[in-house]
Parts: structure tokens; C-alpha cells; sequence
């Protein structure tokens, strides 16, 4: 095997054996199969569409659950990756008869052997690109996608609740770009000029990804807003809920009603409080634990079942598994999971009995932490801000958005946390916050020193917020703000994030605790030479750096 798709890869360089998340060789193969099929499948659609054909939209459908399996820590669950390839290749081979075209297609356009996919994903992976700055181009590009598609579910998801929304422009040219830029990933004829463009040009629709996102939640849900959340337990028997879809949330929050069971988010699901569509329910509790790299010790403790709505699941202990459930994109073999119906639902009913026979949470810490500060609710502050901002009270804005992750040397950010000026004001999202939203920071004037948007898809907030900000200062260029970008990554969401800051002008952009391994040195030239990309110091070189 070789993956080098997320931060933790082995030695900063690329997983052979097998991997640091706990995916084995025989998983690693199907995912890379996986990705080739999708990216096939996705070459028949660009075909269709330059023949004037419609794309179905189940092509759509499964090119972004194929990718969104392969995420790190998302799928580990060879039979249902194996299902996946099966129905790709078929969906391929329908299409693919509609085509007329004599323009010579791709390898994996034209593969269709699915009993030999074993033996097919040996030459299927990434090291099959023999050029590393193509390489490197491809899987940048590809890991936006993945990203990207993670959003797109979710955002796909709540479009059939949502009314008066005008997005299916959006939708169309995003599902048309995803495919296009897919397949590109397959022709050998394009340099590394124009797969640098091309990444660029995913950034740009990776911003319009999380612009449908945060147009389904918020009118699905409403706009976040300032909130209290608790860490602490209640006596009642409870659900936990992880990931990020906060669909699968309100249908358990519907059906646990009236049942006795509290529901408790973890790690990136801890934003569904600040909606207010979930604040009618009294038995959504609080939020439970950290980050999800500390979940076996915290499911653990939790003692009733666990819903993984979307990565980052980490291979479970025996001792929970059987009250680990999976649903989405997310699987592990020998744990239950939960399909949606014919008409889009899910039924909970088994957790739900279940919890009925389980201890209460064992109490981990007590208190509350505050967060919603998304874009509407940061622009209804605007006065104060600005304000504190004009009088000096506030001389900085931090960008600490991302992810949170195993390795010791992300406690540097807690520490830079700690360093800050008391003048400056930390801006998050993503799983990043765990590592500095309980350390009491403070507040000035009332406007709290950590303010947390929501979710990684949720850095878009942080975007629209700059923009605003960039609006009532007149300033010209976005990089004038008082705003320091020190972003913690680990997975494949964060690089849509950081494409999608890319091509908003975003420059200077700290990225730790190390740069990502796909990134071959001829390219991370590019990436410094035109956008100030860094790395991380220590924190008193870096407070030095950011506070000279
Ligand atoms: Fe974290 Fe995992 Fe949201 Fe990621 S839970 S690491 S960037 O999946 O998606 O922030
Ligand atoms: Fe290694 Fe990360 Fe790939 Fe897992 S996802 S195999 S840890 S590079």
C-alpha cells in the first residue's frame, strides 16, 4: 500500500506497511480502486456532457459518496467499498453504451473486470503517477475533491427538507466541475502548469461547496448563534453522536423525543447546538468529550451507543463496539450500520432500545464552553467589533481553524493559544478548537477571545466574516486585516478549506504541525513562492514572528 493522504502519515512521508488511522493493505487497495473507478465513471459523465447528454443525477450521487468513503478515517469496511466499485463499474458500463464519440478514452474509463479488482488496485495508486510534481498536482487535487464531496453530501442531504432555495446552479456547475476535474486527474497530456490552475480553480468551487452548505443548514436549521453549551452529564441513559451530519442529528433528536434518552454531540458535531431549530429539543444535552482522536477512552466512558455520522472514526476496542453504529459514508466492519429508507430516512430504533438498557455517561469535566459565532451572528456584532478594533482593544484576529489530531506536537497550539497578546482574538472552526476552547481565555469587552464558527465546512464563516470585515475598513486587499492565519490540518476536509482561502487571495497562510508529505518540493515552492505558504516554529519564534 501507499497512502500519504492526511497529516499523520508514517514519517511525514507515505504509509507502506499499513496505516497510522488503522487501515489495513486490503482496505487501502479498494480505496485506491475506489478512487480510479470514480474518476472513470466521472470521464464517461464529462463525455456525456460534451455531447450534449444529461448526467443523470445519481452519477453525481455516487462520484461523492465513493470519495467521501475514501477520507481518512471514514470507511474501513472492505465489503462495503467492494459494493461500491461493483456499482460504480455498472453505472460506467450503462453510461458509457449512450456515448457516441470516437475520441479514445482512458484506462480507467474503459476498465470494467471487477473480478479481478484485487489485483487491478496494485497498479491503480497513487505511486502509479511515475512524475512527482504530477504526482503531487494530482492528489492535491484529488484530496480537495474528496473535501469537497464530503460537503457536497451534506449539503445534498438536507436539499430535499430546505424550501426557496435558489441553488441549483450552484449544484449543477459543482457536480460538473467535480467530474471534470476528476478525470483530469487521468489525462496524461496536461502539465503542471495546468494541474496547478486546476487546483486553484478547486479552491474557487470549494468555496461555492461550502456556500450550499451553509445555505442547507442554515435554512434548514437557522443561523447559529451565541451559545452555552454544557460538558457536564445528566443521570438520564444517552446516545452520543459524532461527525458532521447534522441531518442524521435531527432525525435521532426526533426520535429519541419523549423517550427518556438524553443525546450528546462529540467533536465536530458539537456546532449543532448553536442552531436554533435544536434548542427546542430538552434532551439535547451538551457535548461530550473532545476531539476525535481521544474517542476510544471517551466512547469508552460514555457507556451507551455511538452514532459516527461521518470520519474521523478510529478502529474501536472490542469493549464498544457493539454499541458503535455506523451510517453515511462510515463503516467498520462488525459494527451496525444504519441505511437510510427508500424515502431518505433513517431509523434509530435500535440504538434507541439499546440505550434504554445502558448506564448513564460517566462525568468526564463539568462546565460549559460558548460558541455560534458563524458569520450572521459575527456580522450582528459588527459594532462592537469594529469598534474594539478602531480603539486598539482588539489588535489581532487568529485564524486557528482545522483539525485537532494524535501527534504530541499539536500542543504547540494549545501553547500559542496560551502566548496570544491578550489583545488578540482567536477565530476557529473545525475540530481544531478542542485544543484551546476550554482554557478560559477570557473576553474583551465582552466579545469572548475565542470565537468558534462550527464546523471545518464552517471556515467559510470565517471567510465572510473577512470579507465583511475587508468592507468596512475599505480595504482593498483582504491580506491588509489585522488577521493571522495559522491553520492546523490533518485531514482532506481541511485542503478544500485551504484551497478554498487560496482563491479568495488569501495569502501567508501558516499550515501545521508539518506540511502535508503530497506536497513535492517543486510544488510547496509554488505553493511559497505565490501564496507566503509556511510552516510552524516554536511558539516563541512564531509569537515573535506574528507580534513583531
Ligand atoms: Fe475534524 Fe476529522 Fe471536521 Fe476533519 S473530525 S478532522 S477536517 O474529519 O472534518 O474537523
Ligand atoms: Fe496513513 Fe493517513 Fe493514509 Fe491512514 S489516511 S493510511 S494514516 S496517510
Amino acid at each position: 500500500m501507499f497512502c500519504y493522504q492526511c497529516q499523520e502519515t508514517a514519517g511525514c512521508a507515505g504509509c507502506t506497511k499499513s496505516g497510522v488511522c488503522g487501515k489495513g493493505p486490503r482496505t487501502a487497495a479498494l480505496q485506491d480502486m475506489l478512487v480510479w473507478v470514480t474518476k472513470g465513471l466521472s470521464e464517461v459523465a464529462v463525455r456525456m456532457r460534451e455531447e450534449n447528454q444529461n448526467v443523470p443525477d445519481e452519477v453525481n450521487s455516487q462520484v461523492v459518496e465513493n470519495l467521501f468513503i475514501t477520507i481518512t478515517n471514514a470507511n474501513f469496511d472492505d465489503e462495503a467499498i467492494i459494493r461500491k466499485i461493483k456499482e460504480t463499474l455498472e453505472m460506467k458500463r450503462e453510461l458509457a453504451k449512450s456515448l457516441s464519440g470516437t475520441e479514445p478514452m482512458s484506462p480507467a474509463a474503459l476498465w470494467d473486470d471487477a473480478e479481478h479488482m484485487e489485483e487491478k488496485a496494485k497498479s491503480v495508486g497513487v505511486l502509479s503517477t511515475e512524475d512527482e510534481d504530477i504526482r503531487s498536482l494530482r492528489e492535491l487535487i484529488t484530496y480537495g475533491l474528496k473535501g469537497m464531496a464530503a460537503y457536497l453530501k451534506h449539503a445534498a442531504a438536507l436539499e430535499a427538507k430546505a424550501e426557496n432555495r435558489n441553488t441549483a446552479d450552484g449544484k449543477r456547475d459543482t457536480a460538473a466541475f467535480l467530474e471534470k476535474a476528476l478525470a483530469a486527474t487521468l489525462n496524461p497530456a496536461l502539465t503542471a502548469e495546468e494541474l496547478t490552475a486546476l487546483a486553484l480553480e478547486t479552491g474557487e468551487y470549494g468555496v461555492t461547496a461550502m456556500a450550499l452548505l451553509d445555505e442547507a443548514n442554515t435554512s434548514s436549521y437557522g443561523h447559529p448563534e451565541i451559545t452555552e453549551v454544557s460538558i457536564g452529564v445528566r443521570k438520564n441513559p444517552g446516545i452520543l453522536v459524532s461527525g458532521h451530519d447534522l441531518y442524521d442529528l435531527e432525525q435521532l433528536l426526533e426520535q429519541t423525543d419523549g423517550t427518556g434518552i438524553d443525546v450528546y454531540t462529540h467533536s465536530e458535531m458539537l456546532p449543532a447546538h448553536y442552531y436554533p431549530a435544536f434548542k427546542k429539543y430538552s434532551h439535547f444535552v451538551g457535548n461530550y468529550g473532545n476531539a476525535w482522536w481521544k474517542q476510544k477512552e471517551e466512547f469508552e466512558a460514555f457507556g451507551g451507543p455511538i452514532l459516527l455520522t461521518t470520519n474521523c472514526l478510529v478502529p474501536p476496542r472490542d469493549s464498544y463496539k457493539e454499541r458503535l453504529y455506523t451510517t453515511g459514508a462510515v463503516g467498520y466492519p462488525g459494527c451496525r450500520h444504519i441505511e437510510a429508507g427508500e424515502d431518505g430516512k433513517k431509523d434509530f430504533s435500535q440504538m434507541i432500545n439499546q440505550a434504554k438498557q445502558c448506564p448513564s455517561p460517566v462525568e468526564l469535566e463539568t462546565g460549559s464552553i460558548v460558541g455560534g459565532f458563524a458569520h450572521n451572528q459575527v456580522l450582528a456584532l459588527a459594532e462592537p467589533i469594529v469598534e474594539a478594533v478602531k480603539s486598539g482593544a482588539i489588535k489581532k484576529f487568529v485564524v486557528m481553524a482545522g483539525c485537532d489530531g494524535r501527534a504530541p506536537s499539536r500542543n504547540y497550539y494549545t501553547d500559542f493559544a496560551k502566548a496570544l497578546p491578550k489583545d488578540a482574538v482567536i477565530l476557529t472552526a473545525g475540530c481544531a478548537k478542542y485544543k484551546y476552547n476550554k482554557l478560559n481565555l477570557g473576553d474583551i469587552g465582552g466579545i469572548p477571545r475565542v470565537l468558534d464558527a462550527g464546523q471545518c465546512n464552517d471556515s467559510y464563516s470565517l471567510a465572510v466574516i473577512a470579507l465583511k470585515l475587508k468592507e468596512v475598513f475599505g480595504l482593498e486587499d483582504i491580506n491588509d486585516l489585522p488577521i493571522i492565519y495559522n491553520i492546523a490540518w490533518y485531514e482532506q476536509k481541511a485542503v478544500i478549506v485551504l484551497l478554498a482561502l487560496l482563491s479568495l487571495g488569501v495569502k501567508n497562510i501558516h499550515l501545521g504541525p508539518t506540511l502535508p508529505a503530497f506536497l513535492s518540493p517543486n510544488v510547496a515552492k509554488v505553493l511559497v513562492q505565490q501564496f507566503g505558504i509556511a510552516g510552524i516554529g516554536t511558539v516563541e519564534d512564531d509569537m515573535k514572528l506574528f507580534f513583531k
